[in-house]
């Protein structure tokens, strides 16, 4: 059977890991993200394996995700597995001190993008049905609070919770959904985050052991590959060198 990934944000870090892995299993890959040539360079790099398409794509856009979902060509529109990876996190300062501007594009990407693609592919893989999935990439800072996580640990919030609310709707359909949170790992996120500050991005991840992409694309494959009858509700994933403070707590100086 002709299996069919779709994956947002095959660009760079957690999606271009994952469309390696799914194609080392044969998958028919759809890969899409906004910088055209990173997706050239992939197709070129895979498409002697497997079937590759490729769509530059802004998921903030509904109008464009829809065309392009319309659009699939042949042997790619039975989409067995979607992974919604797209997003980013900016503005790593305080909330006070934070542009609008940076929060709505947070927002406009990790909700709305979601939700744009969620829409458009549902159709296809509600005719997929049994062993169908939808993979969405939260964080663990949709769950846990920390200093400048103010919108994005929000918009992570929103994945889990619509990913949970989304299982209650597709019950009875084959259809099963899985919010991933991973914690800190090694991608150009950071890089993004500080809008382009190598020194603190090597600096976050550097004298410790974060994850990697292909650790956490090994986690997307394993729950897109279970059987049937199994759906992985919600998967939380830190580095072992990782994990919890303690409350932060105002004293008089
Ligand atoms: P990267 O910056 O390496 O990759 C982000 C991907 O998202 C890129 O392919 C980028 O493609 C794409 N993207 C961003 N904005 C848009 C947009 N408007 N439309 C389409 N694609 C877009 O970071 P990661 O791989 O780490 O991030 C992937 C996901 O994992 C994100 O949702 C992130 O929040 C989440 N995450 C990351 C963690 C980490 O520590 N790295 C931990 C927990 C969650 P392009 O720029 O070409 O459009
Ligand atoms: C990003 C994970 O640990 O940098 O989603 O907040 S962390």
């Amino acid at each position: 059977m002709n299996k069919v990934v779709f994956i947002t944000g095959a660009t760079s870090g957690f999606g271009r890991a994952t469309a390696r892995r799914f194609a080392e299993d044969g998958w028919s890959l759809v890969l899409s993200g906004r910088r055209l040539e990173r997706l050239e360079e992939l197709q070129q790099e895979l498409q002697g394996k497997v079937p590759v398409h490729i769509a530059a794509l802004d998921v903030r856009d509904a109008a464009a995700v829809q065309r392009m979902v319309a659009e699939l060509p042949e042997g790619f529109r039975q989409v067995r597995a979607l992974i919604n990876n797209a997003g980013l996190a900016l503005a790593p300062e305080p909330a006070q001190k934070v542009a609008l501007q940076d929060w709505h594009t947070m927002i406009d990407t990790n909700i709305t993008g979601l939700v744009n693609v969620t829409h458009a592919v549902l159709p296809a893989l509600l005719e997929t049905g049994k062993g169908a999935s939808i993979v969405n990439i939260g964080s663990v800072a949709g769950e846990w609070p920390y200093p400048g996580g103010h919108v994005y640990g929000a918009s992570k919030a929103f994945v889990k919770q619509f990913s949970f609310n989304l299982r209650c709707d597709l019950i009875a359909t084959g259809v099963r959904v899985t919010d991933i949170a991973p914690g800190m790992a090694e991608t150009e996120f950071t890089l993004v985050r500080t809008k382009g500050n190598q020194a603190a991005s090597d600096a976050l991840y550097g004298s410790t052991t974060p994850l990697t992409a292909e650790d956490i694309a090994e986690q997307i494959f394993y729950v897109a590959s279970l059987p049937d009858h199994i759906n992985i509700n919600r998967l939380e994933i830190m580095p072992s060198r990782q994990a919890w403070s303690p409350f932060a707590i105002d004293r008089d100086q």
